[in-house]
């Protein structure tokens, strides 16, 4: 394995689920953690209790990957000391709605666009000519099954981690003969607040969704992120595909009677 410590590493969507585990396992590993989200308030909790109990060095950056000019101004003035940015996870993203395609409703599909596959790319595009000239780096994508396989009233949502998934095999076809790895993290369920935020709130619906079955872990997804990062320079682990052992594919999941 080799050590995260000191290296930088910027994780997007880091409030809350996936991300958040990603924050606490690199900051246990000794990085320096650049977190990025909307939730300020949240980022701050975190950075709070990550530098309690692991003394990590945390620079906050509230951002709406949305919006490029804002992405522009932030990763382009990141003060001195946070500018050579290790590793990227690019973790923000969301589902909303769960409508048949002719029933959609175009602000969710357009939020989802802007942050899946706008908001990464905004983020990486900026990110990335660094590394290429530093002549390191490691871009980690969380995709998900979703961009594997398309299910009923997923059509959105599954297109743009569709997209997640081509543009990580371009991203590694264009880095080729650089040193900057891109790996893709695809999970299947992972109980977070992703649910919640496709059904607007709806917590009874949420709920539902992981009924009878065990899903995944933010953990669960933080470790695999990590185990990736931490392979040697010349290993280039380029996409995991993890599910609950619960689940066969999008649709077929076992779930016990409650
Ligand atoms: P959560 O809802 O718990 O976390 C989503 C994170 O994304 C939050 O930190 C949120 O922060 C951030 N985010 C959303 N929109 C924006 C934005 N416009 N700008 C900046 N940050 C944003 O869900 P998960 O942890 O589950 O989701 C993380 C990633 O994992 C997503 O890309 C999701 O598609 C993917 N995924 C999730 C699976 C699951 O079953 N949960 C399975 C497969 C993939 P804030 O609201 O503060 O901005
Ligand atoms: C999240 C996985 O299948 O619940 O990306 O939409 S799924």
């Amino acid at each position: 394995m080799v050590s995260i410590q000191e290296r930088i590493v910027l994780i997007t969507g880091a409030s809350s689920g996936i991300g958040a585990s990603c924050a606490k396992l690199f900051a246990q590993g000794g990085a320096k953690l650049i977190l990025a989200a909307r939730r300020l308030e949240r980022l701050e909790q975190m950075a709070d209790s990550l530098s309690k109990e692991f003394s990590s060095s945390v620079h906050l950056l509230q951002l709406d990957v949305r919006d490029r000019s804002q992405v522009e101004s932030a990763l382009q003035s990141l003060p001195d000391p946070w500018s050579n940015v290790d590793v990227l996870i690019n973790n923000a993203g969301l589902s909303r709605g769960l409508s048949k395609l002719h029933e959609g409703n175009f602000q969710d599909w357009e939020e989802m666009i802007d942050t899946n596959i706008k908001g990464l790319l905004y983020v990486t595009r900026y990110i990335l000519p660094g590394m290429v000239s530093r002549g390191s780096g490691h871009v980690v994508n969380i995709g998900s099954i979703a961009g594997h396989q398309t299910y009923p009233g997923g059509n959105v949502y599954c297109g743009s981690k569709a997209a997640v998934r081509a543009i990580s095999e371009g991203l590694k076809q264009d880095l080729l003969g650089t040193p900057v790895r891109v790996t893709s993290v695809d999970p299947g369920l992972v109980e977070t607040e992703f649910s919640e935020v496709r059904f607007h709130g709806d917590t009874e619906q949420a709920k539902k969704v992981y009924q009878g079955l065990t899903p995944l872990t933010p953990d669960d997804v933080a470790d695999v992120v990590f185990f990736c990062v931490t392979r040697p320079a010349h290993v280039n682990i380029s996409q995991v595909l993890l599910v609950p052992t619960d689940q066969a594919t999008p649709t077929m999941v076992h779930r016990r009677k409650l």
